[in-house]
């Protein structure tokens, strides 16, 4: 049984899909990355990961332009304008911890909603894994939503919640950035609005777009009421029934859709190295209906207290 929008007929794709969990995750076999793609992989891959909102793939032992190469399949690549880059790959990011910089990206979250047009997707490799740990996790944000209770649901419909890069400028700061150079920074990148829950743009479903690393506060709501609404829309990414855990090796990918699902880097290997890299497809701006795909919900697999939870009359949010 599917929930999604599109209904993935394995059997059309030309290569085999692994399910990681009910609703999210995929693992990729009979697919060597060296070679370019073509047109039938590359529509597979598309369908496959509108299905299952991330794939993973083991075993890639690729080059730096081999990974561009793939990523360029899916669109034009973005450039992160506050973290490392790898030496002569602008697109490339450079995430490297060990006993000095210990992991930090182990917070629920959609990559660069601080920007205007947020990426669409990332596709991280790894190069050096820790021994055990340094896992990173997944959750299926339509889930997220369809499962909201009732009358949270109504709050945030067609609301819009102001994004920031607030924890980049205290990195650079802390790496000597001017205060011109955030000031430039500042202007380069506005904060965006963007809606609270997004429609998909090419499943057309709805999942929360909200995320505790770079959203600010709801728009016209004070910042008690936006606080305990965002609150409740982020402990969502934590249930363990929309997630997947995905368990790295020297060469695994990722590629994940951050129109569809939040991610969470554990951080739980230090004092070991772990260094992977991300190419990032660059997406559009967000936008919200009303109208769209609607899930049976008679038919979720969800049970017990999410399906409580979902049909009771929901906390009580608000002051007023
Ligand atoms: O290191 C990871 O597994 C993910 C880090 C992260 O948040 C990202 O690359 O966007
Ligand atoms: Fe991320």
């Amino acid at each position: 049984m599917s929930l999604n929008a599109i209904d993935t007929d394995a059997e059309k794709l030309p290569f085999e899909v692994t399910p990681s969990s009910v609703t999210i995750g995929g693992e990729v076999s009979d697919l060597d990355l060296r070679n370019p793609l073509n047109d039938e992989q590359v529509d597979g891959i598309r369908t496959a990961l509108l299905d299952r909102k991330v794939l993973f793939f083991r075993d890639q032992d690729i080059t730096t332009e081999q990974h561009l190469d793939f990523a360029r399949n899916f669109g034009e690549l973005e450039v992160h304008p506050f973290a490392p880059n790898k030496d002569g790959y602008p697109e490339v990011l450079a995430i490297t911890h060990d006993r000095d910089h210990p992991g930090q990206e182990n917070g629920w979250h959609s990559d660069v909603t601080w920007r205007l047009e947020p990426s669409l997707g990332s596709i991280l490799r790894c190069l050096e894994c820790p021994p055990i740990g340094g896992d990173t996790l997944f959750s299926d944000m339509y889930a997220a939503y369809d499962n909201l209770p009732e009358a949270v649901r109504e709050k945030v419909e067609g609301k819009f919640a102001l994004h920031d890069f607030e924890g980049f400028r205290v990195r650079m700061r802390a790496r000597g950035a001017s205060e011109q150079q955030i000031t430039e920074f500042n202007k380069a990148y506005p904060n965006p609005e963007h809606p609270v829950i997004r429609t998909h743009p090419e499943t057309g479903r709805k999942g929360i777009y909200v995320n505790a690393a770079f959203t600010k506060h709801i728009i016209g709501l004070d910042q008690a009421d936006s606080d305990a609404l965002l609150s409740v829309l982020y402990l969502q990414a934590g249930n363990p029934e929309y997630q997947c855990r995905f368990r790295w090796a020297n060469n695994s990918m990722a590629f994940w859709d951050n129109r569809a699902c939040q991610h969470y880097a554990a951080s739980d290997y230090w004092p070991h190295h772990r260094i992977v890299e991300r190419v990032t497809v660059i997406g559009d701006a967000p936008y919200y209906t009303e109208d769209g795909p609607v899930t049976n919900m008679d038919e979720s697999p969800f049970r017990g207290r999410i399906k409580r939870q979902h049909a009771a009359p929901g906390p009580n949010l608000f002051k007023t």
